[in-house]
């Protein structure tokens, strides 16, 4: 048991800081072993706090040599010194205190601080790293100017970089060197940044708006030089498509990115210096797949626009987390779907947020937009924050409309550029811009848990009347048994007999006005009537998905089916097929029989026989429901009865429509194309390899050849790895001589073993544990680099469920064996990593007790206060 309960911070409980600092001069001696970090603040009473003159410091894991005040040196009964703070009581209105410190980076597993990846020592600050670095009011509503001096040996390492602008550089006696750095923008510790080590560059330039040429520097290791273009052309895109969409431009004369090997998240926005997890960063077309490069342009747009949103204005306190996530996720997301297909990105958008955050909505972590309390701010980078963030901002964007949300975006950008502000700040803006009151769209902030929808209608052939009745309800979520009502954006349209689109003409209109209608939901109960409506519609509704609500909407599966052929809502078209198809395995595992639905022959067959334009999009509406948007549907998750159908369904539909598939499969197979990567040949590629996935299934010689044939031949990663994943998920003869080889051929790409390590993780046929714990003592397994534990223990508790939720607890074990080793290393992986434990109440009992008791363990053990916070809110 961990000594001592953790102390819950609140929001209520915010009070501005009591001093502020507004210069910070640091000054680092370089070593992996040990660092010598000296710094000096300016600091300056906040004459708005009225809180005891006390200057309370942060930090942690530092070995505090000297400290100084206005130069002279402190005596130790001036401070006193805590096992994460350093407290100076009576100090004056206006002083410079200077400290130095000792950290050791080669030995902080943690990689928050300064830490050493490869050789390379790099920082993470956010989100409160910084006090693991120096002694500082680590809040981000202390806003500084940097100056920052870095020494080191010049053969280890030649590159120093911090934030801003290079003021100096040059070498010191016995073969070191130094080099200055100025940002000249104010900003948040969270947000500073250095890197030293031996890497090379690509460079490339960017001209803004106002014609001002900006440096672009991707820096990666030597043997990564090759990986650098699309991150490059991404970055320019990115700014480019900033400047036309929101009108904003970068700041800086120069903008480097630093791949790092070893990194808890996706990539940091650091001022000027993002670094990168290499797996968001490099990438070409022989060692990465189509879904990679669309991450690299997902990953490094969101850094960019973080300039803007997170940088520029920044957050008051961590619970604002969301005022920089969700909109910037949203930003990411639009200029995705602008730069490639806005289908497919929304529909991938809504898979992860229902698949992924709607059960944390429903779990024991549920928590608001912006939270009112954690234990460990690490545990709340979550999907709800990102994910359902981004989409409370899109809502907004269609409630006011899209000129409407830029006016408020222009007047947030004006009126807060260099400030720390919350997300009532964000609303205002909104409201003020348009002259509209949004203080019950707040609610989307402040109440957790996904809004219900019910949804009735009937149409009056006499009256030429269609009746819309919808309610709203939300279930309750921990510490919140009540809802309000929430301000819902419902995006309706009404489609005739042939799929097209009425005019809609609500009574008490003198005529209809358009076709497509964003009602919005206030109450709990609303009625729409309809007039003038000659035919029996069918209703389309939350087109596009408009709100994160759960519809709940009873009608024959022929409706449907007929969505599925004819909305004109691409969301929605495909949407229908997932609920059909849904609806129609959910029974199936109910009767525990499987016979084939002529409704999904029939809504496939026409997609193989002619695709849509759009190969990508058409793939998408030849997939099946993923197993765990199945399991989020049943009150009891059945797993082994999920796969069960879900399998069954895979192979009679690949029987069944055969020849279609192979044909399909043909006519988009194109070896020659595997270095394009335009979204017309990812879309090709994309089809073909479903194709390719449910001829697999039929475990027949024909199939076996062909998957192995384009494993063979494949030259770029996304064919080889659909082949190989076709080879090892179906039962195929060559299976461990493809896997062997596969490794042969790419034991040196670390990012491409990942994958390797992934595939076999989430191979659901027999004997999955044994497999696993092989792979766990692979040589190559690292406990210390995240990306190699979450290809084996992330995907196997999250993509193996038959396995994972093995009857008899076993995976469950493993799992907790490995968290409690990874606790002591990385206690924010392993907190993450913890999560699929969680929704013990959603198994059946002997299951739910296995989890439980695996949860117990870890809760009896001396864990982290990451992992402790997560085990002990799924356990309350
Ligand atoms: N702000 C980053 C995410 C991030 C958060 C925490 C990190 O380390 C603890 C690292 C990155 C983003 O949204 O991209
Ligand atoms: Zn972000």
């Amino acid at each position: 048991m961990r000594e001592g309960t953790p102390k819950a911070i609140r929001l209520e409980d915010y009070r501005p800081p009591v001093y502020w600092v507004d210069r910070v001069a640091l000054a680092f001696d370089l070593d992996a072993d040990t660092t010598r970090v000296q710094a000096r603040l300016e600091v300056r009473r906040n004459p708005a706090s009225s809180d005891p003159n006390d200057l309370i410091l942060n930090g942690e894991d530092l070995e505090l040599q000297r400290i100084r005040l206005d130069g002279r040196p402190l005596e130790p009964a001036r401070y006193r010194l805590e096992a994460d703070r350093l407290i100076l009581p009576g100090v004056p209105e206006r002083f410079t205190l200077e400290t130095e410190v000792l950290i050791h980076p080669a030995a902080n597993a943690r990689l928050e601080g300064l830490y050493l990846s490869e050789g390379m020592l790099c920082t993470q600050c956010e989100a409160e790293g910084f006090r693991r670095i120096t002694y500082f009011p680590d809040r981000p509503d202390v806003m500084a100017r940097y100056r920052v001096t870095l020494k080191a040996d010049k053969t280890r390492y030649p590159v120093l970089l911090a934030n801003g602008n290079l003021l100096d550089e040059g070498m010191l006696d016995d073969g070191r060197h130094f080099a200055v750095w100025e940002d000249p923008f104010p900003k948040p510790s969270y947000l500073f940044a250095l890197v030293a080590g031996r890497l090379e560059k690509r460079t490339d330039t960017f001209t803004t708006m106002s014609g001002r040429e900006v440096l672009l520097e991707l820096y990666v290791e030597s043997h990564d030089l090759d990986k650098c273009d699309h991150a490059l052309d991404s970055l320019k895109r990115a700014m480019a498509w900033d400047e036309r969409k929101y009108g904003r431009e970068y700041d800086l004369d120069r903008y480097m990115i630093v791949a790092v090997s070893h990194f808890n998240m996706g990539a940091m926005e650091n001022k000027g210096l993002n670094l990168f997890n290499s797996q968001c960063v490099l990438a070409r077309p022989e060692t990465a797949t189509d879904d990679d490069f669309e991450r690299v342009l997902a990953v490094v747009g969101h850094e960019y626009f973080h300039n803007w949103t997170g940088n520029r204005i920044t957050l008051r306190d961590w619970f604002q987390l969301s005022l920089k996530e969700g909109l910037t996720v949203f930003r990411e997301q639009q200029f995705c779907a602008d730069e490639a297909s806005k289908a497919v990105r929304r529909i991938e958008d809504v898979n992860l947020l229902r698949t992924r955050q709607f059960p944390e909505d429903e779990g024991p972590l549920a928590h608001p937009v912006r939270p009112d309390s954690y234990i460990e701010i690490n545990n709340f980078y979550t999907m709800t924050v990102y994910e359902k963030g981004a989409e409370v901002v899109r809502m907004l964007c269609t409630l006011l409309g899209w000129e409407r949300f830029r006016k408020g975006m222009d007047l947030y950008f004006e009126r807060h550029d260099g400030q720390a502000v919350t997300c009532e700040d964000f609303l205002k803006a909104m409201e003020d811009a348009n002259g509209v009151d949004l203080s019950q769209f707040l609610r989307w902030y402040t109440q957790a848990g996904t809004p219900r929808l019910e949804v009735a209608c009937h149409y009056d052939a006499k009256a030429r009347t269609f009746q819309l009745n919808i309610n709203q309800w939300c279930p309750p979520t921990p510490g919140q048994p009540e809802k309000e009502p929430f301000l819902i954006p419902v995006t309706v349209v009404l489609l005739d007999p042939e799929g097209r689109e009425i005019p809609l003409q609500l009574a008490g209109e003198a005529a209809p006005q358009g076709s497509e209608r964003v009602l919005a939901l206030s109450e709990a109960h609303h009625a729409f009537r309809f007039v003038n409506v000659e035919r029996p519609p069918v209703l389309s509704i939350l087109r596009d998905f408009s709100a994160p609500v759960k519809l709940m909407l009873d009608r024959p599966l022929d409706q449907w089916h007929f969505l599925w052929r004819h909305d004109t809502d691409p969301f929605n078209r495909w949407d229908a097929g997932q609920t059909l198809i849904s609806q129609v395995l959910l029974a199936q595992i109910d009767r525990n029989a499987a016979v084939l639905d002529p409704h999904l022959v029939e809504g496939f067959a026409p997609l193989l026989q002619q695709p849509l334009a759009d190969r990508a999009y058409t793939a998408l509406l030849l997939q099946l429901p993923e197993e765990d948007y199945l399991a989020e549907q049943m009150d009891v998750i059945d797993v082994d009865g999920i796969h069960r159908v879900r399998e069954t369904a895979r192979r009679e539909l690949a029987a069944a429509l055969r020849d279609d598939w192979l044909s399909c499969y043909h006519a988009h197979h194109r070896p020659e194309e595997w270095a394009d990567t335009s979204a017309a040949a990812i879309g090709r590629r994309r089809l073909k390899n479903t194709c390719l996935s449910y001829l697999a299934s039929l475990d027949d010689p024909a199939s076996h050849d062909l998957a192995l044939q384009q494993y063979r031949t494949a030259r770029c990663m996304s064919d080889q790895l659909a082949a190989l994943r076709a080879i090892v998920c179906d039962a195929h003869p060559a299976k461990t001589e493809t896997l062997a080889d596969f490794y042969d051929r790419w034991r040196h790409e670390p990012l491409v073993i990942d994958k390797w390590f992934a595939l076999q993780a989430a191979d659901p046929s027999s004997g999955a544990l044994e497999r696993v714990r092989k792979l766990l003592a692979h040589p190559d397994f690292d406990l210390k680099n995240p990306n190699r534990v979450r290809a084996v223990l992330g995907v196997f508790a999250r993509q193996n469920p038959v396995h994972f939720h093995a009857r008899d607890g076993s995976g469950y074990q493993l799992l907790a064996d490995w968290l409690l080793n990874l606790d002591r290393i990385n206690p924010q992986v392993a907190a993450r990593l913890a999560q699929p434990l969680t929704a013990w109440r959603r198994y059946d009992p002997q299951r739910a007790r296995r989890m439980h008791q695996a949860l117990e363990r870890l809760r009896q053990a001396d864990i982290s206060k990451d992992l402790f916070e997560i085990v002990t809110k799924a356990l309350e």
